[in-house]
């Protein structure tokens, strides 16, 4: 087989990247090492960016997002019972939109089907070869049968856990990493939200977070232990531990029920440089994580994706190859901000096990910084909403 752009992952970055090439002409194949149901049911982001949403309609894919999205224009944070919010409105005039990272991928498939879009699905043992030549391939397996398919350039879009980013060589690779000693233990429910924004909630039990999907379904979250278990967590325990992590008031407003997901995830900052290495382009998390505190992941993943399908558009429609030969540099520039921002809101809002007495009355101080100050409350607004492209 032959393209000009194999896509190693079926998420949200390589089907955004497959569908954008192919409006602008460009032939692809996605590989996915799940099945469409799997990645259906990870439930992971829920704030986009005005950059991303803007993506989806460049990409024809936004119809359902702009006839079921909430757009929200702030934000609350809280510490204890004293609470306050953060208009994204005031400072920006920018809002976030509330639609899940499971439907962007639902309507990605869908359009990608429309276009009779190639995907393979459950592919193993994807290998990478010759990314620094200009006659690249992937070979991989699929119902027993090894294939190989050539192509101009390589797209590693598959993750953390992938196989592009460890293609690179190690003695070209450099990586950075911090590990947070705690996880977020999340649920849905099928509950109406406890409140029209979200709310970060910082608390001497650790943070919290109510976030929502829809006005029926609801996305909660507590900080826990690295070490711990769903099996730990009944609804009630869940449901029990938040109220005490969240405004009385709030806490008094919660409507519970049963959960109808519930995964704790481990938080991480990481960043590879560089993103490109020959003929390989490394978008999303392949290439950066950050902590879901800021709601950056899918958005930071976005920009890459723009980035790189211009480049590729470029440099099909007229050889210019300025915008791949810049492509790692430029969006590493957004990714290391994304990755500060959501460090710095992350070590604001947690609970870490060696915090010393001081820590903690430094980390009051700067949130009672951020409630009385504009000019912290704006730097909060644009990079939340999402510094431009
Ligand atoms: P994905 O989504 O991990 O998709 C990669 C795909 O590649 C496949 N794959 C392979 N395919 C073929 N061969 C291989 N060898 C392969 N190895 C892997 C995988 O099966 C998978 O389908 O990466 P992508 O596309 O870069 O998308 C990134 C986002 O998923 C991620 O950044 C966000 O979910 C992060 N995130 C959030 N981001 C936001 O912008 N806003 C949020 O509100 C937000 N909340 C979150 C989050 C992530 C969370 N978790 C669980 C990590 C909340 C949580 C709890
Ligand atoms: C979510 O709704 O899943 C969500 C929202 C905001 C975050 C992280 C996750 O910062």
């Amino acid at each position: 087989m032959k393209t000009q752009v194999v896509i190693i992952g079926g998420g949200p970055s390589g089907l955004l990247l497959s569908q954008l090439l192919d409006k602008n002409g460009i032939d692809s194949i996605v590989l996915e090492r799940r099945t469409k149901a799997h990645v259906l049911g990870r439930i992971r982001a829920g704030i986009l960016e005005v950059g991303l949403v803007n993506l989806l309609r460049e990409a024809g894919v936004a119809d359902r997002l702009d006839r079921e999205a909430f757009l929200h224009e702030g934000t609350i944070l809280s510490f204890e019972d004293m609470q306050f919010g953060i208009s994204f409105k005031e400072h920006t005039d920018t809002p976030v939109t509330v639609y899940g990272q499971t439907e962007v991928t639902r309507d990605l498939y869908a359009a990608r089907a429309a276009a009779g879009g190639k995907i393979e699905f459950t592919t193993e043992n994807v290998t990478l070869h010759d990314a620094r030549s200009d006659a690249p391939y992937v070979t991989y397996t699929v119902d027993g049968e090894d294939r190989r398919i050539d192509c101009d350039f390589i797209a590693g879009c598959d993750g953390f856990h992938g196989v592009s980013r460890t293609s690179i060589p190690e003695d070209v690779r450099r990586e950075y990493e911090k590990i947070y000693p705690f996880g977020w233990l999340g649920i849905l429910s099928e509950t109406p939200p406890v409140s029209d924004e979200l709310i970060y909630a910082c608390s001497s039990r650790g943070f919290a977070l109510c976030s929502m999907r829809n006005a029926h379904l609801s996305r909660y979250y507590i900080q826990c232990d690295l070490d711990d278990q769903v099996e730990n967590w009944s609804d009630d325990a869940f449901w029990s531990e938040l109220k005490r992590r969240i405004p009385r008031e709030a806490a008094d407003r919660l409507l519970t029920g049963p959960s109808i997901e519930k995964s704790i995830a481990p938080l991480r900052s990481f960043v590879c440089e560089p993103m490109q290495w020959g003929r390989l382009f490394l978008c999303g998390d392949a290439a950066h994580i950050v902590p879901p505190t800021g709601a950056k992941g899918l958005n930071t993943a976005a920009s890459d994706v723009h980035y790189l399908h211009r480049a590729l558009t470029a440099y099909y429609r007229s050889g210019d190859e300025t915008g791949l030969a810049g492509y790692s540099e430029k969006a590493l520039a957004r990714v290391w901000k994304a990755e500060r921002f959501s460090w710095w809101m992350t070590s604001l809002l947690h609970r870490f096990p060696d915090q010393t007495p001081f820590d903690l009355k430094m980390q009051q101080a700067e949130i009672e910084f951020l409630r009385s100050n504009r000019e912290a409350q704006s730097v909060l607004a644009q990079n939340y909403v999402g510094l431009p492209y």
